[in-house]
């Protein structure tokens, strides 16, 4: 069996979730109560160094990960589904998926802090965040041009990049609209069950 460390409020568990019931992966949710700082004791950075989850034990083959993209590159091998086995192609996803984890990830998780969590106002670093933000959807805009996924083919890039395609009116403070593409993207993903249900665990961060 696969045990998914998660959260409800978080948009990287939401990744994780998605793929899973994409893939249709029977999966144990263990719930972490990062509001609580449970994810700092030492039980849970055994498995999660970082002390963030998502964090995966997989029982069957003894894999233990933390660190979104790695989990779903994981998930993706382990079934032979939504990675291409190609190298040219391959590495197609991979970069997106890295380009979510490196960027558009890592910037919302602060913009988050600054805007949420802050005592202080931090205006520069909050505008900072919601420029990169809006870059990168454009980045991903462009990226859609003629084609319905971000690599052509529905890959676990796509499901790297959909919770915050949901969250970014809110975070951004700009209409989606503004980038058709991405829009319909992400309506088009939203229309499958499994990326509902990974939202659903994101849409309250
Ligand atoms: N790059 C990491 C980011 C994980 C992350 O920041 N998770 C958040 C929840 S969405 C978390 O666990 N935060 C706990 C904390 O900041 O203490 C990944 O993709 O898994």
């Amino acid at each position: 069996m696969i045990v998914l460390y998660t959260n409800h409020a978080s948009p990287n568990s939401g990744k994780v979730i998605a793929v899973l019931e994409e893939l249709g992966l029977p999966y144990r949710r263990v719930p972490v109560d990062i509001a609580g700082g449970e994810q700092h004791g030492e039980a849970f950075r055994r498995l999660s160094p970082n002390g963030t989850v998502p964090a995966l034990v997989d029982e069957e083959t003894g894999a233990t990960l933390f660190e979104s993209s790695a989990i779903l590159l994981y998930l993706a091998d382990k079934t032979g589904r939504l990675l291409p086995g190609a190298p040219a192609a391959r590495a197609e996803v991979q970069k997106w998926l890295m380009f979510e984890a490196a960027n558009v990830g890592a910037i919302a998780g602060e913009l988050y802090h600054y805007v949420l969590k802050a005592d202080d106002p931090a205006p520069y670093a909050i505008e900072r965040c919601r420029g990169r933000l809006a870059d990168f959807a454009g980045i991903l805009d462009r990226q859609l041009a003629g084609r319905e996924f971000l690599c052509g083919e529905l890959s676990i890039a796509d499901f790297a990049h959909h919770p915050w395609a949901v969250m970014f009116e809110d975070f951004v403070e700009r209409p989606l609209a503004d980038y058709p593409r991405l829009a319909d993207w992400s309506r088009r993903l939203t229309a499958r069950a499994a990326a509902r249900a990974g939202s659903s665990e994101a849409v309250t961060a």
